[in-house]
C-alpha cells in the first residue's frame, strides 16, 4: 500500500517535470503552437521534437513552418478529416504559393490528437526536424525562427494529405524561444496527461509577413484588364474624336464592344481569384465589378444615341451621357488597376510599369480630347459661317 502510493506520487512528479518542458507560442488567441524538445535533443542540437498544433474548429487548416519564409520551410499544416480526426500534412515550401506535400517526412501523428469539442488539435512527433531539403535547425541553440499560417473557413473534411489548400489569411513569424520546452524524455508523448498546466509562452519578437498566392491566373486578370484600360478603350474612343469617316462609328463601336468582352473574362478571372482568395469584398473588385454593369448600359446608350443623330444630325442627351460616362470608365479603370495591384501585393516594378503606362495613356487621351473638341469646334464654326454666307448671299442676289 505504502509502496502503492510512492509510485503514485512518484508518476505524478515525473508527469510534472514532462509538462514544465513545453514552450508555447499563441500568435493568435484561437491558434497555439506548442513545443517539446526532449533534453537528448537538446544536447545533440539533432533528434526527435515534439509539437502541437491546437487551433479553433473555425479554421479550415493551420500550419507551422520552419524557416523565416515559404520557400525552403519545413511545414505542418492540418485539417479535420472528416471523422473525429485530423489529418496531417507534411509539406516542403518551394515559394509564395501553395507548399508541395512532403512525402518522405518522418512525421508521426500521435495520441490526443484530434477534433477535441471545438478544437482542432494534432500532436506531432518529428523524427527529421533537424534537417530538411531547404533548411536545418539546430535545437541546442536558445531558439529559432517559425512562420506559421491558417485559414478560416468550414472544416475541410479530407484524409488526403495531399489535399488543394485556399491561401492562409492570418500569418506571421515569430522567433521561437526553446529554453522553456528543452528538456524530458526522448520517448514520451509530452502532451498526454492533465497535468500540462505550466506551459511557458516561448515567443521572441513577431510580426506579420505577406504570404502571396500562385502568380498566373492574377497577372493573366490584370494584364487584360490594363490593355483594356490603359490601351483599348482610349483608342477606341481617340479614333471616333480626332478621325472622320463615315463608318467610323462601327469601328469605334467594334473596339469597345470587343475590349468589353475582354475586360468580361477579365472580370470573371478576377471573381475567381477574389472569391478563392476572401478578396472579394474589398473596392477593387467592387468598383470592376460596378465599371462592368455601367459599360452594358453604356453599349446600349451608344446605339441609342447614335440612331437619335441619324433622325436629328444633332447631339442629343443621350450622346453627352455616354461622351461622360466612358471618360468617366476610362479614367476610374485606371484607377482602379492600381487598387489591384495594392491588393495584390504587387512588386514596385509592377506599379512603376503600371503607373508609366496608365499615365502615358491618360494624357494622350486627355489631349486627344481637348484636340477632338477643339477640331470639332472649328467646324461647326466653319458649317455655321457657310451657312451665313450662303444666306447673305442669296439675300444678296434676292435684292
Ligand atoms: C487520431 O489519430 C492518431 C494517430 O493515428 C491516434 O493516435 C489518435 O488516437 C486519433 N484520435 C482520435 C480522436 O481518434
Ligand atoms: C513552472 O515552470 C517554471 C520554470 O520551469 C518553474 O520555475 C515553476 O516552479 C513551475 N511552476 C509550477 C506550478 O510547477
Ligand atoms: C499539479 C497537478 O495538477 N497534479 C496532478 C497531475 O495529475 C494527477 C493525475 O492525473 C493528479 O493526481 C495530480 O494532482
Amino acid at each position: 500500500m505504502k509502496f502503492r502510493s510512492i509510485l503514485a506520487a512518484g508518476l505524478a512528479t515525473v508527469a510534472q517535470t514532462f509538462a514544465q518542458h513545453i514552450s508555447e507560442h499563441c500568435p493568435l488567441p484561437n491558434i497555439c503552437y506548442r513545443l517539446n524538445v526532449p533534453e537528448s535533443t537538446a544536447l545533440a542540437g539533432k533528434g526527435d521534437i515534439y509539437l502541437q498544433i491546437n487551433a479553433l474548429i473555425s479554421y479550415q487548416w493551420v500550419g507551422l513552418g520552419m524557416g523565416h519564409q515559404m520557400a525552403g520551410a519545413k511545414m505542418f499544416i492540418i485539417y479535420s478529416d472528416g471523422t473525429g480526426n485530423v489529418t496531417l500534412s507534411p509539406r516542403l515550401g518551394r515559394g509564395h504559393y501553395e507548399p508541395s506535400y512532403d512525402e518522405g517526412a518522418d512525421v508521426e501523428l500521435l495520441e490526443g490528437s484530434g477534433v477535441d469539442g471545438f478544437k482542432l488539435v494534432a500532436n506531432v512527433l518529428c523524427r527529421d526536424c533537424d534537417q530538411w531539403i531547404g533548411g536545418s535547425m539546430d535545437f541546442s541553440q536558445h531558439g529559432a525562427v517559425w512562420i506559421w499560417a491558417a485559414r478560416p473557413g468550414l472544416p475541410l473534411q479530407s484524409r488526403d494529405p495531399e489535399e488543394e489548400l485556399e491561401q492562409h489569411r492570418e500569418h506571421g513569424i515569430f522567433t521561437w524561444d526553446f529554453g522553456a520546452g528543452q528538456g524530458g524524455e526522448l520517448s514520451v508523448n509530452p502532451f498526454l496527461g492533465n497535468n500540462a498546466t505550466n506551459i511557458t509562452a516561448g515567443h521572441g519578437n513577431h510580426m506579420i509577413i505577406p504570404w502571396k498566392s500562385s502568380d498566373g491566373l492574377p497577372s493573366a486578370h490584370g494584364t487584360l484588364a490594363s490593355l483594356v484600360f490603359i490601351v483599348l478603350f482610349p483608342l477606341g474612343a481617340i479614333l471616333v474624336r480626332v478621325t472622320n469617316g463615315r463608318r467610323l462609328v462601327w469601328v469605334h463601336a467594334g473596339i469597345q464592344v470587343g475590349s468589353y468582352f475582354v475586360l468580361f473574362l477579365a472580370m470573371v478571372m478576377g471573381i475567381y481569384i477574389g472569391v478563392s482568395g476572401a478578396l472579394i469584398k474589398d473596392k477593387h473588385p467592387t468598383i470592376g465589378i460596378f465599371l462592368v454593369l455601367l459599360l452594358f448600359f453604356q453599349a446600349v446608350d451608344g446605339l441609342l444615341h447614335h440612331k437619335q443623330w441619324i433622325k436629328k444630325q444633332r447631339r442629343t442627351w443621350l450622346a453627352h451621357v455616354h461622351i461622360w460616362t466612358g471618360r468617366l470608365v476610362i479614367v476610374v479603370g485606371m484607377i482602379n488597376g492600381g487598387f489591384g495591384l495594392i491588393l495584390a501585393k504587387a512588386s514596385m516594378g509592377k506599379f512603376i510599369g503600371y503607373g508609366v503606362a496608365a499615365g502615358i495613356s491618360f494624357v494622350v487621351y486627355v489631349a486627344a480630347i481637348i484636340y477632338g473638341t477643339r477640331k470639332a469646334r472649328v467646324k461647326a464654326e466653319a458649317a455655321r459661317k457657310e451657312k451665313e454666307q450662303r444666306e447673305g448671299g442669296q439675300s444678296a442676289f434676292e435684292m
